[in-house]
């Protein structure tokens, strides 16, 4: 068993209470890095190897050095906790289970980064989130954690927890930072990046959840231990989310690097009898596919992107033989086509294109020219957007395309799906 560290309290009662939190070493990183100074702590972060935990795995250290120091506005960290990607359920257990943690780690980098306010983002669906995260916050205000004079350190620290409304998009930080200004979620053109032009026109650090959450370790153990837990320029524990029909479905806490089949296999408890392992996706639907024989591909961002995907949020979902590869993109492409904000043509249009073309290769009314069209219009819609939503789309269905071209030409050939439908399958 390997010790834990972002789930150690996850399986003790009550830990997302101040007094269980603190009776568990809760808060202690906070009052060690008081007694750091800013550069320090940036310099620890840079050290750790930490990189951003939503999806596009930024160095978090160099993201906080573009902070400008001085600044006539004040500096606002934001939190993303908008977690909406399909597949994706880690960041909910951390501010359900522990919400303290997540906390500490948003003091400190206020601390470290000079940051006055700092707003936590969370999807609107996460209801119990937003819960404990809203009583966890009232309790650091009563403890003297957040507000005027932390600590008696002379620093003033407040922190919001803003539900969001529901759209996927708004997990783009642009988008959410909009959505915090009360305006429509819809993404901003970058750069300027948020570090610079971020929350009301001033900077501002866009942080992912377990990306805040792994903050105190860091301080408490050191920038080089979070590095050594981890493969070259990938550091830390970190949290994996295992989906799919395999034996113990959830989310464990494993080292950077860790293997795909050792996630399958030794955390996960293998894919459940009867049930052949087809295909995965590394960390969310806007992942490309993965076959079997990249199984013991290491997670890590390079290591994934030379093994011709990418980490994304670390959130695998494993298919089995039963699963239709032409059903599975036409879903992504409509929840893609349904999430557009609409400002960019190649999305808004070319989403709702790719859904209708699959949609007829799905029900057999597909012709074998459609493949090279559906070819032609990712292509047309990858990196011609505002932001990633684009690539999204792009990016799974030509990767499945690419990857079980026959399975589509047999839906057009046989003129139907051989797959057994859901309703067959129930729930799975
Ligand atoms: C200052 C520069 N800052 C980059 C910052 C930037 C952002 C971060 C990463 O997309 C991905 C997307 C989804 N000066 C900077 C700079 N930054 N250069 O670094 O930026 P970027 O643009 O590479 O990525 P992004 O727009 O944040 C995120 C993928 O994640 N994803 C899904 C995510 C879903 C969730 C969720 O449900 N929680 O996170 C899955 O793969 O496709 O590629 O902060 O400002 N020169
Ligand atoms: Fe909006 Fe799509 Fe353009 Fe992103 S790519 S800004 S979601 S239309």
């Amino acid at each position: 068993m390997q010790e834990k560290y972002l789930s150690r309290n996850f399986d003790i009662p009550n830990a997302h209470t101040i007094d269980v939190f603190e009776a568990n070493g809760g808060y202690q990183a906070l009052r060690k890095a008081f007694g750091m100074d800013g550069d320090t702590i940036i310099e620890e972060v840079k050290k750790s190897n930490l990189r951003g935990r939503g999806g596009a795995g930024f160095p978090c250290g160099i993201k906080w050095s573009f902070l400008p120091k001085e600044s006539d506005l004040p500096k606002y960290l934001v939190v993303n906790a908008d977690e909406g990607e399909p597949g994706t359920f880690k960041d909910r257990y951390l501010m359900e289970l522990d919400p303290h943690r997540h906390i500490e780690g948003c003091i400190i980098a206020a601390w470290a980064l000079g940051i006055r306010y700092g707003y936590i983002f969370v999807r609107g669906e996460l209801q119990s989130a937003v819960r404990r995260l809203e009583g966890a916050v009232k309790e650091a205000y009563s403890r003297g954690y957040l507000g005027k004079n932390i600590l008696g350190k002379g620093f003033d620290f407040d922190l919001y927890v803003h539900p969001g409304a529901g759209a996927y998009i708004c997990g783009e930080e642009t988008a959410l930072i909009e959505a915090l200004e009360g305006k429509s979620g819809q993404p901003r053109m970058k750069p300027p990046f948020p570090a610079v032009v971020g929350a009301f026109q001033a900077p501002t650090i866009v942080n992912n959840v377990e990306t805040i959450s792994s903050i105190p370790w860091i301080i408490e153990k050191g920038g080089e231990w979070f590095a050594s837990m981890g493969i070259e320029k990938n550091g830390g524990p970190k949290l994996y989310g295992v989906s799919g029909p395999v034996v113990r479905p959830g989310v464990y806490e494993a080292p950077s690097g860790v293997t795909v089949r050792e996630l399958l296999e030794d955390y996960a408890g293998g894919m459940l009898p009867g049930h052949e392992l087809k295909a995965f996706i590394p960390g969310g639907s806007s992942c490309a596919v993965m076959t079997p024989d990249k199984l013991d591909s290491q997670m890590g961002f390079e290591t994934m992107r030379e093994a011709g995907s990418s980490m994304g949020t670390a959130c695998i979902t494993f298919m089995d033989t039963d699963t239709c590869m032409v059903r599975l993109a036409a879903r992504l492409a409509h929840f893609y086509h349904h999430e557009s904000c609409g400002q960019c043509t190649p999305c808004r249009e070319g989403s709702g294109w790719v859904a209708k073309v699959l949609d007829e290769i799905e029900a057999g009314r597909g012709r074998l020219e459609d493949l090279d069209l559906l070819l032609d219009m990712c292509g047309n819609i990858e990196g011609n957007t505002i932001c990633a939503l684009g690539d999204s789309i792009a990016i799974p269905v030509r990767s499945y395309l690419l990857t079980f071209r026959e399975e589509f030409e047999r839906h057009i050939e046989e003129g139907c799906c051989s797959f057994p439908a859901w309703s067959k399958r129930g729930k799975g």
